[in-house]
């Protein structure tokens, strides 16, 4: 037992068996409670999406309960999930209790309380629905390990195409209207990325064009409406996006045109399917979604997210961020490579950890306790039975002050050295601790490893070509809406 028990906190399970209860933390009946069945959920749901909002909606619970586990309703709520009630989790303590596949299922949890209609995937439950128990998680998850790692020669090349294409288009929108948004053109160079790397394929010399992310974000509107918030009066948006589904007729026709370019496009990758034991139409509909909802939608949210959060931080940071990149770029003829990013970089690397810190991309995630569980917070233990719903928001535990200095702050090189290294296992943006990585057995983001390097690839490709930038920022429904006012052309 070799394990260093330096902080109390994190090398503590946060669950054990419910008859070994603690004895150092009080056992507590778990506060809150759900109101009137149907009309407790409704008033939840308006509670979180338009009188309080998301951060303020759990915070007001923490403290009228004084716990950060509680009961309470989660959006959407009937009549499109037949069951809202959760147990919340809401600090570094009890969050990770969701990645141990020992004491939670996650069969159909991915958009949470509900499940989006498996019309709009093929006819098929893909990958991220699955549970590790369930025979095709597994070779599915391998299968996506193969599309990502099958041409990574490939994906330094093409990012750097791609989005220095994408700045140089910023640069004269910028000098001409001055200010320039950098969701679309982000949008596009995210799918000829993704498409040009994994596939070998450009977008525009297929029957799509350049339609993909419209698409993708109908079709992503289609299965997460109910979570989202588009701007509409609230009354009207919470009686329809909240109440309805949006009937998946209506995308066919569109997801079809995706799933045509994935059939044609993805040889290699439907023939490792084969291999692997699963047919080719599942591989296709499973390749749209992690291509186009995981990752697509995933980097649509993450890369405003980042350019945001160094907007703010400012010059000086800019700066040594700059320097940091020129320098190791120099020293290596120019190329960019991995070993490099990885022993050269130390601040890129801390920044992309920040920013997947103070603001997770993909922020609440779900499992069904499998037994009786006891599960504890910073201050008390809670008893939960089996088959009781738990539901993290994981800012809360990433910016849990109990573990994080200054946790509401961008603090760039906060995972910078041996010290900051040791707190890299709070950072949870995948659904697991960032020291551990995806395995067939678990449910941690098969994308994490090439998510942070496309993130590092982003930095390294604004401070290459800028000394400083600045930004507007406004929100949007998924992500920030993130506009850059000025871009200063590299000096140095
Ligand atoms: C799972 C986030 C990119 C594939 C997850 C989960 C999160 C997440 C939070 C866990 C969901 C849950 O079960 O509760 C993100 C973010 C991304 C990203 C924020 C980008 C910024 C990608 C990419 C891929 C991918 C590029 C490409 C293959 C998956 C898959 C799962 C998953 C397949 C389910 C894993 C399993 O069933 O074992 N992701 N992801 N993701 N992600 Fe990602
Ligand atoms: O509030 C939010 O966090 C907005 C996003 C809602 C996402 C719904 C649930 C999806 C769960 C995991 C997603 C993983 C990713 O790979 C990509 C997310 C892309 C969303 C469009």
């Amino acid at each position: 037992f070799s394990i260093s028990i330096r902080s109390s906190i994190s090398n503590r399970p946060s669950t054990l068996s419910a008859n070994a209860p603690p004895a150092d933390l009080p056992l507590r009946k778990i506060p809150g409670d759900y109101g009137f069945p149907f009309i407790g959920s409704i008033q939840d749901r308006f509670a979180y999406f338009y009188t309080e909002g998301c951060d303020a909606f759990f915070r007001s619970r923490i403290r009228r309960y004084n716990s950060t586990v509680f009961r309470v309703n989660m959006p959407p709520g009937p009549p499109v999930s037949a069951d809202p009630r959760v147990i919340a989790l809401l600090d570094a303590v009890s969050f990770p209790v969701l990645f141990d596949t020992a004491a939670v299922e996650k069969r159909d949890l991915f958009t949470g309380t509900f499940m989006p209609s498996t019309d709009l995937t093929g006819g098929y439950r893909v990958l991220s629905y699955l549970d590790p128990s369930e025979p095709l998680h597994a070779p599915l998850k391998k299968l996506l390990f193969f599309l990502l790692s099958h041409r990574r020669r490939s994906l330094i090349p093409e990012f750097r195409r791609a989005f220095g294409s994408l700045f140089s288009s910023l640069e004269s929108d910028l000098s001409k209207q001055g200010k320039v948004d950098f969701g679309p053109g982000n949008d596009r160079a995210c799918f000829d990325f993704l498409s040009r790397a994994l596939l070998g394929r450009d977008p525009a010399d297929s029957p799509l064009g350049s339609d993909a992310p419209a698409i993708i974000m109908k079709w992503v509107l289609f299965q997460i409406g109910p979570l989202l918030t588009i701007g509409l009066p609230r009354i009207i948006e919470d009686a329809t996006l909240h109440s309805f589904r949006l009937p998946p007729a209506l995308i066919r026709a569109d997801y079809n045109r995706l799933a045509d370019f994935f059939r044609e496009s993805a040889g290699p990758v439907l023939d490792e399917a084969n291999r692997l034991g699963i047919s080719r139409e599942e591989a296709v509909h499973n390749l749209v979604f992690s291509i186009c909802f995981n990752s697509f939608g995933g980097m649509k949210i993450l890369f405003p997210n980042i350019v945001k959060w160094l907007g703010r931080a400012g010059g000086r940071l800019h700066t040594r961020l700059a320097a940091e990149v020129r320098a190791a770029v120099r020293s290596n003829d120019g190329q960019i490579g991995m070993r490099m990013i990885e022993e050269e970089m130390p601040l890129v690397k801390s920044v992309v950890y920040e920013a997947l810190r103070i603001e997770p991309p993909v922020s609440m995630q779900y499992g069904r306790a499998k037994r009786d569980l006891l599960i504890r917070s910073h201050d008390a233990a809670f008893e939960v039975k089996t088959g009781e719903l738990l539901f993290g928001y994981q800012p809360f535990a990433t910016k849990d002050p109990r573990v994080f200095d200054r946790a509401e702050e961008f603090v760039g090189d906060r995972f910078v050295g041996e010290e900051g290294e040791r707190l890299l296992r709070h950072v949870v943006w995948s659904n697991g601790p960032e020291t551990e990585g995806p395995t067939v057995e678990n449910k941690q983001c098969a994308g994490k490893d090439f998510v942070v390097l496309v993130a590092r690839l982003l930095v390294i490709e604004l401070f290459l070509r800028y000394d400083s930038f600045e930004i507007e920022v406004g929100s949007s429904a998924l992500g920030s809406s993130v506009k850059l006012t000025s871009l200063k052309r590299a000096s140095f």
